[in-house]
């Protein structure tokens, strides 16, 4: 192959900062795509697996980073990233630096405006799935905001990783999605948990109700991009599902929660949003309507 040939993306030097449990689940998705891949981690010893494998541990920060094209970097919190990188900002400088540490959106949009002005191209991520499930694209979802020319050049060695999804040059926006996603989930589970609660005082069992709660779940998420458009529209007008509707509905829930006996303290706060949308004159609109009073709690 001569110089100016393209070189196979699995070619291009990988490093790793940080083999914590998924530091070292990325590290071998790495290893495993052909990826030249360079490791440091405070505690060296983490890295036995990984150089047994081929990957090439550094002695320090600044050596690992030298040999990345791309340099990825999983720790704990922002914190401890940035005892790693403010001492070699000058080694970063013109590279591209993904940051798969968990930032919240403020510290993800600081840490972007940090990079730009040290001029490290900066690429900020979010890591939907644990680390057993990196390297299957139909488990892990990995999302991405930032540099655009980072993710582009580097994207067949993010999908070694999982499915890549590009949100666009905001940083926070990664951080943003993950959030938004756990709190769809916990949400869903929290329901779960209490229909099982409900169920279980008849002596029907968690596994029953699951069999049931499973597609009537999946069925309702086929309601979720209608919930959108009115969402995105502002405009709740309907002629089905109305708040007042739905007020039936939750009441009832409680009523029957209070007689069997178990708590309300899920459901309560769902039939609260409900009312105070009812009680300032939107009773007809549509259940989406809810998410005004999520927006501003005092509306
Ligand atoms: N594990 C998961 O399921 C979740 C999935 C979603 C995304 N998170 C985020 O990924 C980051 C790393 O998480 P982790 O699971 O790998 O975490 P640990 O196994 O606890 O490893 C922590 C690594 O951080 C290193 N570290 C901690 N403090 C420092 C410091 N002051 N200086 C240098 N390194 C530090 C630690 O090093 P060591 O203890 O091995 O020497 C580990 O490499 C995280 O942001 C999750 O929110 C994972």
């Amino acid at each position: 192959m001569n110089d100016h040939a393209p070189r196979p993306a699995s070619d291009t030097p990988v490093t790793v900062i940080g083999l914590g449990s998924m530091g070292q689940a990325i590290a071998a998705a790495f290893v495993g795509g052909g990826h030249p891949t360079t490791v440091w981690n405070r505690t060296a010893s983490k890295a036995d697996a990984l150089v047994s494998k081929g990957a090439v541990l550094a002695k320090t920060p600044a050596e690992a980073i030298e040999a990345g094209g791309l340099v990825v970097v999983c720790v704990l919190d922002r914190g401890s990233a940035q005892e790693i990188l403010g001492p070699v900002t000058d080694q970063l400088a013109g590279r591209s630096l993904l940051m798969l540490t968990s930032l919240t959106p403020t510290e993800a949009n600081e840490t972007s405006a940090w990079a730009a002005e040290k001029n490290i191209e900066f690429l900020g991520g979010a890591i939907m799935a644990t680390p057993d499930l990196i390297g299957n694209p139909e488990e892990a979802s990995l999302l991405y905001a930032g540099s655009s020319a980072v993710f582009e050049s580097h994207k067949a060695a993010l999908e070694l990783l999982g499915t890549s999804t590009y949100l666009g040059d905001v940083a926070a926006r990664a951080s943003l999605l993950e959030t938004g996603l756990l709190a769809s989930m916990y949400s869903m589970f929290t329901g779960f948990f209490h229909g099982a609660a409900l169920v279980g005082t008849e002596g029907i069992t968690a596994k029953e109700f699951t069999a049931l709660a499973v597609p009537w779940l999946k069925a309702m998420t086929t309601f979720l991009p209608g919930q959108a458009e009115f969402i995105d529209k502002g405009d709740y007008t309907t002629d089905v599902q109305s708040l007042e509707f739905n007020k039936g509905g939750l009441d009832h829930i409680i009523h029957i929660s209070e007689d069997q006996g178990i708590g309300t303290s899920v459901m309560k706060p769902v039939a609260e949003l409900i009312d105070r949308q009812i009680d300032q004159g939107h009773g007809p609109d549509s259940l989406a309507r809810m998410i005004e009073g999520i927006k501003n709690p005092k509306a």
